[in-house]
């Protein structure tokens, strides 16, 4: 097996055995009978997968089943199979900027894995031979300013951040300015996942939005939203909420390589309609992974 596919199979062992594994049982040598509905549900929703989603997966695969005449449960595997992978968005390819750099600013709740995705990120950018910034703007926790410093540090990659406490707004504003200086491609900017309430960690993001767009017109180019795999359903309405405050424009979908049910990811392409460019499939540099449909498919029912 390449590395690549074996990456996939490995990150999604966990998920594969708590949810969708199960569906072995389902996909017996028995006729389909309404017990196989049932249970199918029952693990779709077990699965993450939201009721909303898992009752149109039903609907489709009910209506598959009987237009094509299908009677024997081991051949509904192949009728879900197509029909989950119909429901994911291939996630366009990443455009740079005609001139560059591109900013990207990422988002997301405190421990969802924003400043490990983005030392991540990093890597991942620079093997495509790319000059890569990053800015500190979680400016609330010396910790989180260090924690990137260190990133920075072991992939030799500038880091701009201003003092512990200081304003989020003026390390965005250094970082975007630095770009332009530096004449680096791509700046990856981390930002504040925790404000004393949810209105003001919006109005946070809505500031260093405006502020990053000072230095440089039309910057951010990008919005990318960390959310962790692992909170299921309670992702989904995280997810409401970023996008109500800024227009993200793309998903980093972490920690699926945990006890992720990975049902999620199916509520976010039919909920959100935003894109997953990028999963977290271990804590390796390099286990971050273009989202791929087909692979995480495979690799969710690898052994069913
Ligand atoms: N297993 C696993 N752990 C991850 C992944 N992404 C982040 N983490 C871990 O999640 C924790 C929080 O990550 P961090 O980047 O500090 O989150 P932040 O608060 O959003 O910046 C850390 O312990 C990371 O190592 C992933 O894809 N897989
Ligand atoms: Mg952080």
């Amino acid at each position: 097996m390449s590395d690549f596919l074996s990456k996939w199979k490995s990150g999604l062992e966990k998920t594969r055995k708590v949810a969708f594994g199960t569906l072995a049982g389902v996909f017996g040598a028995s006729e389909i009978s309404s017990d196989t509905w049932d249970d199918l549900e029952s693990i779709l929703i077990q699965a993450d997968i939201g009721l909303a989603t898992t009752e149109s997966i039903l609907k489709n695969t009910k209506a598959t089943v009987k237009a094509e005449g299908i009677t024997k449960s081991a051949e509904l595997h192949a009728v879900l199979k197509a029909d989950l992978k119909s429901r994911l968005m291939v996630p366009p390819a990443f455009v740079y900027q005609h001139t560059p750099p591109t900013i990207i600013l990422v988002v997301g709740v405190n421990g969802s894995g924003k400043t490990t995705s983005i030392a991540k990120l990093g890597y991942h950018f620079q093997q495509e031979h790319k000059k890569v910034l990053f800015g500190a703007a979680d400016t609330y926790r010396a910790a989180a300013v260090e924690q990137l410093k260190h990133w920075g540090e072991k992939l030799n990659i500038p880091v701009i951040s201003g003092q512990s406490g200081g304003d989020p707004g003026a390390v965005v504003y250094d970082t975007v300015e630095s770009a332009v200086a530096k004449h680096v491609d791509l700046a990856l900017i981390d930002t504040a996942g925790r404000l004393h309430t949810r209105f003001n960690l919006m109005e946070e993001l809505r500031k260093v939005y405006r502020v990053a767009g000072k230095p440089l017109e039309g910057s951010p180019h990008h919005i990318w939203l960390v959310l962790d795999a692992t909170t299921g359903q309670n992702a989904i309405q995280q997810a409401r909420a970023f996008k109500e405050a800024v227009n993200i424009s793309g998903i980093i979908l972490t920690k699926l390589d945990s006890s992720s049910k990975g049902g999620m990811v199916f509520s976010i392409q039919e909920e959100l309609g935003v894109p997953i460019y990028f999963v977290g499939l271990g804590e390796k540099m390099d286990d971050m992974q273009i989202f791929n449909p087909d692979l995480f498919i495979d690799g969710l029912f690898s052994n069913t």
